[in-house]
C-alpha cells in the first residue's frame, strides 16, 4: 500500500495525467473500467515510471497511502457521479477525491458538499492543454476545501507547465471555483478563436490573401503583442495543404464549427450573473449559425451569396492586427468580469492575476498578453476593468481608428465579423455618457408601470401615463 496519487479513467486524459506523474517520480496508482485499457497503459508506457495498476477500485483504493488522493479522469457527468459513488464507501474521512474532468461548477458544488457530509475532501481541478498538455504540462485549475491544497498542491505543481520557472497552477478558490474558472478560460478560447477566424477571413475575402499568404502574416503576429499558441497554431493550420486535392486544408473542411458546451455554459452563467460577455456569446452563436447549413442555404439562395466588395489597401493588415488586439482585450476583460462576479456572488475571493499567472501555459489560450493582464491585478486587484489598465488603456487607444476602419470595412463589404463589430460596440457603450437606456426605462415604465429613477433626485417615480402625465413618487 504505497502508491502516493491514483487516477481512474484512462482514455487519452487519464492516461497521459498518470504518465506525467510517473514521469515525476510519483508512484501512480491506474485504474479503468475497462481494465484493457490498464494493461494497454502499462504494456505500452510501463517503462516511463513506478505504475500500480488496478483491476478494481478496491483495489486501487487499497493501493494507496493514506490520506488518499484519486483522480478521476472519466466523461463529465454522470460517469463522474457513478465513479464517485462507487468510491466514495470505499474511503475514510480525511481522504480527497479529485475530478479533472470538465465538469460544470454547480456539479462540482454539489459534490463537493456531499462529500464534506462524509469527511471526504472534493477537489474539482479544470485541466486545460488537452492531451498534449496533460502529458508534459497542463494548466492546472483546482478548487475545494484550501486544506486539500496542502497535499495536493504541491504534487499539481509538479506536473504543471510552468513559465518562468513559475507553475501554472494554483488553488483557485473553494467548491466550484476551479471548474467555473476552468469553463470561463474555455469561454475566452471560443472569443478568441472567433477573433482569429474573423481576422482571417477579412484578409482572405476583402484583401485578396490566399491561406498561405495569411499563414505568413500570422506567423509575423505570433513575434508581437499577439504572440500566443493560437495564433501561433493559426499560422500552422492555414499554411497546410491538402495532400489529396493539393488545395489549402482550411479550402476542404467543411466550414461548420461544432462545440462541445463550455463556451455555451459560460455564456448561460454570464446572463445569470449579469454580465455581458458579448466576445464570448457572439463566438458560439456564430458557431451555431456555421451549422444550421439548411438555413444558410436557404437565405444564400433567397438572396444570392453575399457580393464581397474587395478593395484591400495594403493597411488592411496591420489594421486587422490592431483590430483582433483591441477585441481580444475586450473579450478577456468580459472574460475576467465574469470571474470576479461569481466571485461575489459565491464568495470565492478570487485573485485574478492569479488566474492570468496559471493561464500563462500549458492551456489553449496561453499568451504573452496574459502577463500583461496579471500585472494590471498585481497592481490594483479591484480595477473596474481590464480597458482601464493604463497598458490595455494606452493599446486600445491607439488602436481605436484602426479597429473602426476594419469594422466599417467588414459591414460595407458583407463579411461577417460579429467578434470585431460587438467587442467594438461594448467598448463604444462603456465610455458613452448617456446611454439610450433611458429610453428603454421610459418605455417600460409606459406599459408596464417599471419605474425609473432620475439622474438630479434619489427616489423612485412613475409618470402617469394614461391619465394626467403627471410623475408620482413610486
Ligand atoms: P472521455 O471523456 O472520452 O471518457 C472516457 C473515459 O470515461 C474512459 O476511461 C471510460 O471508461 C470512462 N467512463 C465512462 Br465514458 N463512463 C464511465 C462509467 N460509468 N464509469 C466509469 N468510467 C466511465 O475521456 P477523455 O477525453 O480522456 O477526457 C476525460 C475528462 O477530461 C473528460 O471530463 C473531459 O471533458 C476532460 N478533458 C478532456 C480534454 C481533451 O482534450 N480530451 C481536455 C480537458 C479536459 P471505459 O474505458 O471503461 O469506457
Amino acid at each position: 500500500a504505497s502508491a502516493r496519487i491514483a487516477v481512474t479513467g484512462l482514455a487519452v486524459m487519464g492516461s497521459n495525467l498518470a504518465r506525467n506523474l510517473a514521469r515525476h517520480g510519483y508512484r501512480v496508482a491506474v485504474h479503468n473500467r475497462s481494465h484493457a485499457r490498464t494493461k494497454a497503459l502499462i504494456s505500452e508506457h510501463g517503462h516511463e515510471g513506478d505504475f500500480v495498476p488496478a483491476e478494481t477500485l478496491e483495489e486501487l483504493v487499497g493501493s494507496l497511502q493514506t490520506p488518499r488522493q484519486i483522480i478521476i479522469m472519466v466523461k463529465a457527468g454522470g460517469p463522474t457521479d457513478a465513479v464517485i459513488d462507487e468510491l466514495v464507501p470505499l474511503l475514510e474521512p480525511g481522504d480527497m477525491v479529485i475530478d479533472g474532468g470538465n465538469a460544470h461548477y454547480a456539479d462540482t458544488r454539489r459534490r463537493e458538499a456531499a462529500l464534506k457530509e462524509v469527511g471526504l475532501l472534493f477537489v474539482g481541478a479544470g485541466i486545460s492543454g488537452g492531451e498534449e498538455g496533460a502529458l508534459n504540462g497542463p494548466s492546472i485549475m483546482p478548487g475545494g476545501p484550501k486544506e486539500s491544497y496542502e497535499h495536493l498542491g504541491p504534487v499539481l505543481e509538479d506536473i504543471a507547465a510552468k513559465v518562468d520557472g513559475v507553475p501554472c497552477c494554483v488553488h483557485v478558490g473553494p467548491d466550484g471555483a476551479g471548474h467555473f474558472v476552468k469553463m470561463v478560460h474555455n469561454g475566452i478560447e471560443y472569443a478568441d478563436m472567433q477573433l482569429i477566424a474573423e481576422a482571417y477571413d477579412l484578409l482572405h475575402r476583402v484583401g485578396g490573401m490566399t491561406p498561405a499568404d495569411v499563414a505568413e502574416v500570422f506567423r509575423g503576429w505570433n513575434s508581437g503583442d499577439l504572440e500566443s499558441y493560437l495564433v501561433e497554431i493559426t499560422a500552422e493550420v492555414l499554411g497546410h495543404v491538402d495532400a489529396e486535392t493539393g488545395a489549402a486544408l482550411v479550402d476542404v473542411i467543411a466550414d461548420e464549427a461544432e462545440q462541445k458546451g463550455t463556451g455555451r455554459w459560460t455564456v448561460q452563467e454570464a446572463l445569470e450573473l449579469g454580465v455581458p460577455v458579448t466576445g464570448i456569446a457572439e463566438a458560439v452563436f456564430a458557431r451555431s449559425l456555421s451549422g444550421r447549413a439548411g438555413q444558410r442555404q436557404a437565405v444564400r439562395e433567397a438572396f444570392g451569396p453575399a457580393e464581397v466588395a474587395g478593395g484591400a489597401d495594403e493597411s488592411l493588415v496591420e489594421d486587422v492586427r490592431q483590430a483582433l488586439y483591441a477585441s481580444k482585450v475586450v473579450a478577456y476583460a468580459q472574460g475576467f468580469d465574469q470571474m470576479r462576479a461569481a466571485s461575489a456572488e459565491y464568495g470565492w475571493d478570487l485573485d485574478l492575476g492569479a488566474m492570468a499567472t496559471i493561464w500563462r501555459g500549458g492551456c489553449i489560450i496561453r499568451a504573452r498578453f496574459l502577463d500583461r493582464i496579471r500585472e494590471a491585478y498585481d497592481k490594483a486587484p479591484e480595477l473596474p476593468s481590464l480597458l482601464v489598465d493604463d497598458y490595455f488603456r494606452d493599446a486600445v487607444r491607439s488602436a481605436e481608428a484602426a479597429w473602426r476602419r476594419v469594422v466599417v470595412k467588414a459591414v460595407t463589404a458583407g463579411v461577417p465579423a460579429p467578434g470585431f463589430v460587438s467587442a467594438l460596440a461594448y467598448y463604444d457603450g462603456l465610455r458613452s455618457e448617456r446611454l439610450p437606456a433611458s429610453l428603454i426605462q421610459g418605455l417600460r415604465d409606459f406599459f408596464g408601470a417599471h419605474t425609473y429613477r432620475r439622474t438630479d433626485r434619489e427616489g423612485s417615480f412613475h409618470t402617469l401615463w394614461s391619465g394626467d402625465r403627471s410623475q408620482v413618487d413610486a
